[in-house]
C-alpha cells in the first residue's frame, strides 16, 4: 500500500490537554499544525482525570478565549483544608499569597479545547496506530502512523511536539538522557459520586487508616479518593464499605461535620509514581506534560505542569517556525525543568507528608509537620505558593 504524505509545520503527538492546548496556541501565532491521537475522539472526550486548575492555568486558558464556560461553571476555591485526627484547618491560599485555585475537571477543559480546535478546522487524526519519530536530530523531522482507516501516512513536519503521556513514543525517541524514577509504595481508590459534595472546598485528610481526598466535580457531583494498596482490584470493594472508609478516614461525626453518601459512578485504581526525564529537547523534538514527567496526584500539578509547557513550548516553536531562531527552543528544556522540579517536590512532599507507610516514627514526623503547616504562617505560605502555583515565567 502507497504512503499518503501529509505536511504540516509542527506535528503534534498526543490529543490530550498538553497537545490540544499547544494546538490551540499555535493557531493562535498562525502556526499550522496536525493532531495525531491513538485513542477514539469519545475516549479522550470520556477519560476522567484531574480536577483542579492552577491560577495561572485559568489565567493563560482566559487569555486564549477558553475561558467562557471555565468562568461560569468552574468553583473558585480561596484554599483548602487539611485535616488530621481531631483537627481540620482551612488554608485560606487569597489571605495568604493572593492567589486561588479552580475546580474544573480534566474532562470539562479538553471538551472546550476539542470544541475550540474544531470550530478553528484544526486537522486531527483519532485512533491511529504505528506511531513513529523519524529524524528528529534533522531540520526535517517526520513521523509516520497508519490512520483509523488502515492508510500508511507520513506527516512531514518543522518540529515534532511528543504530547503522547508516559506511555507513547516520543520519549524514547530522545537516545541518552536521565531519568528520575520514584514508586510510592501505595495507590488511590478513586470514585465519582452523584452527590453533592460535602464540603465548600477540598479535604485532605491524614488518618491511621491512611489518607483521604473529598474533591467534587460540580455542585451535584463528588470525587473522593482513599490511600489503598497497589494493585487493590477496584471491584473487591463494596459501595458500602467505600463510603464506611471515607467516612472514617474524613471524620464523619467530628464537630457535627457529616460525609453523605451517594451513588457511586466510576471506580478506579491509580498507581503513584514520580518521573522525570532530561532533557525535554532533542533536535527538532520536544516533550510537554506526562510524556516527560510524572507527578503523584497528591499536589494536584500534573495537568497544570502540561499546561505550563506548552506554554512555553508554543512561543519557542513560534520563534522556530517562523524566524528560524532557536534561542527560545534551545532554552525550552531547562527553563521548563525548573518548575517541572518544583511540582515534582512538591508532589513528594504533600504525598509523603499524608500517607501512611506503618513507619511510627515517621507518622511522628508527618503529625509534627501538619501541626507547623497549620499553625504557623509560614508554613502555610510555603504550600499555599506551591499549591496554587508559581506565575508562569
Ligand atoms: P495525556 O492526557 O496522557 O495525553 C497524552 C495523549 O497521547 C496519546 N498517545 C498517543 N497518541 C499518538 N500516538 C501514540 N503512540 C500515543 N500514545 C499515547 C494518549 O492516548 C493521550 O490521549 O497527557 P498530557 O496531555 O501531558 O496531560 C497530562 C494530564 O493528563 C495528567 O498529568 C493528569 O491527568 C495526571 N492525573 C491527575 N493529575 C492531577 O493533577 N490530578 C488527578 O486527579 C489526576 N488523576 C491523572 C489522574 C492521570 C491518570 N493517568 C495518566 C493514568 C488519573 C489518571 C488515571
Ligand atoms: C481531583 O479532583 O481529582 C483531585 C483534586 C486534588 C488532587 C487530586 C485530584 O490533589
Amino acid at each position: 500500500m502507497s504512503t499518503d504524505t501529509l505536511r504540516t509545520e509542527v506535528a503534534i503527538i498526543g490529543g490530550g490537554p498538553a497537545g490540544l492546548l499547544l494546538s490551540h496556541l499555535l493557531a493562535a501565532e498562525g502556526i499550522d499544525s496536525v493532531v495525531l491521537e491513538t485513542r477514539s475522539r469519545d475516549y479522550v472526550a470520556a477519560r476522567i482525570r484531574a480536577g483542579i486548575l492552577e491560577q495561572s492555568s485559568v489565567d493563560l486558558l482566559t487569555d486564549v478565549g477558553l475561558g467562557a464556560r471555565l468562568a461560569r461553571e468552574g468553583d473558585q476555591h480561596r484554599g483548602i483544608y487539611l485535616q488530621f485526627p481531631e483537627e481540620r484547618h482551612h488554608l485560606d491560599f487569597v489571605d495568604l499569597i493572593g492567589r486561588s485555585v479552580w475546580v474544573y475537571g480534566q474532562t470539562e477543559v479538553t471538551a472546550d479545547l476539542v470544541a475550540a480546535r474544531d470550530a478553528d478546522g484544526q486537522q486531527f487524526f483519532y485512533s491511529i496506530s504505528d506511531t513513529a519519530l523519524h529524524d528528529v536530530d534533522t531540520d526535517r523531522p517526520y513521523v509516520t502512523f497508519t490512520d483509523a482507516d488502515g492508510t500508511p501516512r507520513r506527516l512531514d513536519a518543522v518540529a515534532i511536539a511528543g504530547c503522547d503521556g508516559s506511555f507513547g513514543p516520543s520519549r524514547g525517541a530522545i537516545p541518552g538522557g536521565t531519568t528520575w524514577e520514584k514508586t510510592y509504595p501505595y495507590a488511590w481508590f478513586g470514585i465519582l459520586a452523584d452527590v453533592a459534595p460535602s464540603t465548600d472546598e477540598l479535604i485532605y485528610a491524614w488518618h491511621p487508616n491512611g489518607f483521604a481526598l473529598h474533591s467534587m466535580r460540580s455542585e451535584t457531583v463528588s470525587r473522593l479518593y482513599l490511600q489503598v494498596e497497589p494493585g487493590t482490584d477496584p471491584a473487591s470493594w463494596s459501595d458500602d464499605r467505600i463510603w464506611d472508609e471515607l467516612a472514617t478516614r474524613l471524620g464523619h461525626g467530628q464537630d457535627g461535620w457529616e460525609l453523605t453518601a451517594g451513588p457511586i459512578t466510576d471506580k478506579s485504581v491509580l498507581p503513584m509514581r514520580s518521573y522525570v526525564h532530561a532533557p525535554m529537547q532533542y533536535g527538532r523534538l520536544f516533550l510537554a506534560g506526562d510524556a516527560a514527567h510524572i507527578v503523584p496526584p497528591t499536589g494536584a500539578k500534573g495537568l497544570n505542569l502540561a499546561i505550563a509547557d506548552v506554554a512555553l513550548l508554543a512561543p519557542a516553536l513560534t520563534d522556530l517556525v517562523r524566524k528560524n531562531d532557536a534561542r527560545l527552543a534551545d532554552a525550552y528544556s531547562d527553563t521548563a525543568l525548573r518548575r517541572v522540579w518544583r511540582c515534582t517536590h512538591f508532589s513528594w512532599w504533600m504525598t509523603t507528608m499524608l500517607h501512611r507507610n506503618g513507619d511510627p516514627f515517621e507518622e511522628q514526623l508527618q503529625l509534627s509537620q501538619l501541626r507547623w503547616v497549620t499553625s504557623s504562617e509560614a508554613g502555610a505560605t510555603g504550600l499555599a505558593e506551591n499549591y496554587a502555583g508559581l506565575p508562569f515565567a
